[in-house]
């Protein structure tokens, strides 16, 4: 077990990005299979139940108002529709359905939806999650006693570059927020996102407030922007693939038994990258065809790199096992487990 910190300081998370990148990924993987369960990805389906219209000016979002070429505003989708979709989620293997709401903060009555849509989500016994903005204390805990399992809202990157990214809330608003919902009793899911023309010292930054929070999040998602047409960040440069799979591996070490999720931008990452950022401690996706409204990998695609890598999905240890997802066993001298197991395209 590995001891837990909530007081990193800046030389020392300094020093860990400066280690050679095996020892890094080395030590990180150490600590990983210390504190979870080898090669186990939990996953989590996402859906957009509100797009679109949202008055924040988020400089990555496809949803903001402020954008060049703001994707079309919908209404809140009925519970039918949640079912449908969380139901095909739960067949896709899913353990957790993550419902994201284009608001800058909910109304009460916007409150009163999405919790009859946990409770679509609970039926299907899939675990939950929402993303809605900026909460009160007391909409944090109405949504704590509907049995809301996670809320994900992301720092998203340093203190000091946040103005460059957002200007209509402050890093203070997101922290307040995260502490009404910490103090509800409901999981914490909080990251940021890689790539948004931030420093190395800005990603140092925004882990240090991830863990030196006083409870670590349960859930840290690290996204690399996902860049949308038409928005403030999209000619961004790229952020170094091996800055990213580092910023993985410090994450895992300063939280050892927080759910790391490599999270948007898989998409553009190859197999080789993503087996990177799994041995460096990432151990939890987000898997279906769609992120919020950009497009996500390919189920079958992600099923293939599972069976390949040898990963089982957490909650659903047997769901790749299943007839269909096998494509060919090579047949070897060894006994027949996972690792004798090739697939062939
Ligand atoms: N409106 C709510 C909020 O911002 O808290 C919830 C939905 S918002 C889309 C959820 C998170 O998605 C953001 O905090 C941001 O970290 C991430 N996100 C949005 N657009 C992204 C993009 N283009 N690339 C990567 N991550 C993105
Ligand atoms: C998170 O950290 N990433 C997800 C989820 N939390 C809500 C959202 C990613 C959005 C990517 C861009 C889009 O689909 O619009
Ligand atoms: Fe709105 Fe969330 Fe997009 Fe920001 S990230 S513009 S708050 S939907």
């Amino acid at each position: 077990m590995s001891i837990m910190r909530n007081n990193w300081k800046l030389d020392e998370i300094n020093s860990l990005y400066e280690k050679p990148f095996n020892s890094l990924l080395s030590l990180a993987h150490d600590i990983h299979i210390k504190n979870h369960e080898e090669n186990t990805v939990q996953v989590c389906t996402l859906l957009s139940v509100k797009t679109g219209g949202c008055p924040e000016d988020c400089g990555y979002c496809s949803q903001s108002v402020h954008s060049d070429n703001p994707i079309e505003s919908t209404p809140l989708l009925s519970l039918e529709e949640v079912r449908e979709k969380a139901k095909i989620a739960k067949e896709q293997g899913s353990t957790r359905f993550c419902m994201g709401a284009a608001w800058r903060r909910p109304s009460n009555k916007n409150i009163d939806r999405v919790i009859e849509m946990i409770k679509v989500v609970h039926e299907l016994d899939m675990e939950s999650c929402v993303t809605l903005g900026m909460l009160s204390e007391d909409q944090a805990l109405r949504l704590a006693n509907s049995g809301l399992n996670y809320y994900n809202h992301n720092l998203d990157t340093s203190r000091e570059h946040y103005s460059k990214v957002i200007s209509t809330r402050n890093y203070q608003d997101r922290l307040n927020t995260l502490k009404y919902v910490r103090k509800s009793g409901i999981n914490v899911c909080s990251g940021g996102i890689l790539g948004l023309g931030e420093t190395r010292e800005d990603r140092i930054k925004l882990l240090i407030e991830l863990a030196n929070l006083e409870k670590h999040p349960e859930s840290v998602p690290i996204n690399m922007l996902v860049k949308m047409e038409g928005t403030r960040l999209s000619n961004n440069k790229e952020i170094d693939e091996l800055e990213f799979i580092r910023t993985i591996a410090i994450a895992r070490i300063m939280m050892p038994k927080t759910y790391v999720r490599l999270s948007a931008g898989r998409e553009s990452m190859s197999d080789s990258m993503q087996a990177l950022c799994f041995y460096a401690g990432a151990n939890s996706v987000f898997y279906g065809e769609e992120l919020l409204t950009a497009p996500n990998v390919d189920i079958q695609k992600d099923k293939d790199l599972f069976i390949n890598l040898g990963m089982k999905i957490e909650g659903n240890e047997n769901f790749l096992k299943t007839k269909n997802n096998f494509k060919k066993k090579i047949k070897t001298n060894k006994k027949d487990t996972t690792y004798n197991l090739k697939l062939i395209n």
